[in-house]
């Protein structure tokens, strides 16, 4: 008897032994569900995209923590959080248009969000920039321009200031709607409080005009707030005039946000899906494990949202007729993703984020690398 039971465990033991380290393996890449859950073929809503196909381009490399892209007249920019410079980019080499003196990198502060808007001004247009300084968040207009291939930027002008800040939830994202408006996305900032506090600029995405007044048609008459109960946006995206934002959550949920004036996105009441239909708060669409995703850049594309993953080291796509679905490409191929942006060319950019402390930075990072995401 006993003889039999030691014959049994010397098959069993090691039959144990590899199930414990597979599942440990499955468990470390993420949750099971996103490992399960993909199968090689691409699903039917994701069949248009050619991700899988694309031979990945680098574009730039030895980058020191990019957090923004941006396209002027031809020109490529690029900033780094922590130095606080932004770059001209010309075939792969950087050089600087200007350093931001009051910058003050600080975790995961710094120079954040950049964006362009071009204006009838002859002799100009205005970028506006989403820093952290040694007293606050703010955004910064600045002039910006363009003559015999030499760019500008100058006349800073604080628009909006007092944006708490934090070593960790900053915000930072900045983008021009498709009203004309600048939407600006800010983090808690460390107290979830601030996310429902209708007095602190904090946890809430912000609309004002180039001025930083705010817009006339905001939900609270000379408030910016355009949305509120966000604990940590970075990224915002339009698909036509729907807006979508993707948000950090703490330690479960992610989610990507449909945001619509005024209302109330749940932080720090909840994290991802509540599904009480009679709550005063806004479900995200979907959500995901934070392991798993970490969503900082979003951009729309051809009735596709694309999502960069920081933490989930990958690229996700959402169609845009099935919002609670998506689909993971590119997984640890590249390291931490932070942002996704249309090139000029219709390209996808990804740019990475190995270099911000947080991740494992191989040579040639912190890279721009560009795909086709259609064929
Ligand atoms: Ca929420």
């Amino acid at each position: 008897m006993i003889r039999r039971i030691k014959i049994s465990l010397i098959f069993l033991l090691p039959v144990l032994l590899i199930s414990v380290i597979v599942f440990m393996f499955l468990w470390e890449r993420g949750p099971l569900d996103s490992v399960f859950g993909q199968s090689k073929k691409l699903p039917i809503y994701y069949r248009r995209l050619s991700l899988n196909k694309s031979r990945p381009k680098v574009i730039a490399k030895n980058l020191n923590t990019p957090w923004s892209v941006i396209f002027y007249k031809g020109s490529t920019l690029v900033d780094s959080r922590d130095r606080g410079h932004i770059y001209q980019l010309n075939k792969g080499k950087t050089s600087s248009i200007i350093k931001i003196a009051q910058v003050d990198h600080q975790g995961e502060g710094g120079l954040l969000g950049l964006a362009v808007a071009y204006r009838s001004h002859p002799d100009y247009d205005y970028l506006f920039a989403y820093y952290t300084t040694e007293k606050d968040n703010r955004v910064v207009r600045y002039h910006i321009s363009k003559q015999k291939g030499k760019i500008r930027i100058n006349d800073p002008q604080p628009i909006v200031t007092g944006i708490d800040f934090n070593s960790y939830h900053n915000g930072g994202g900045l983008a021009i709607g498709p009203d004309g408006h600048l939407y600006i996305s800010t983090g808690d900032a460390g107290d979830p409080s601030h996310a429902q506090d209708l007095h602190s600029l904090n946890g809430k995405i912000l609309r004002v005009d180039f001025n930083g007044r705010p817009a006339a048609k905001n939900p609270i008459k000379g408030s910016p707030i355009f949305s509120y109960g966000h604990r940590n946006v970075q990224g915002m995206t339009w698909a036509g005039q729907r807006m979508f934002a993707s948000e950090f959550g703490q330690d479960t949920w992610d989610e990507l946000n449909q945001i619509e004036v005024g209302k109330n996105y749940g932080w720090p009441i909840h994290e991802g899906i509540d599904r009480n239909s009679s709550s005063a708060y806004t479900d995200p669409l979907q959500q995901w494990h934070t392991n798993a995703a970490s969503p900082s850049g979003i951009v729309y594309d051809r009735g596709f949202l694309f999502i960069a993953n920081l933490r989930g080291q990958s690229l996700r796509a959402v169609n845009i007729d099935h919002l609670n679905d998506s689909y993971v490409f590119y997984r640890r191929r590249f390291g931490r993703i932070r942002k996704v942006i249309i090139a000029p060319n219709k390209d996808l950019w990804l740019v990475t984020s190995n270099t911000d402390g947080n991740g494992n930075p191989k040579k040639g990072d912190d890279r721009i690398i560009s795909i086709k995401a259609f064929s």
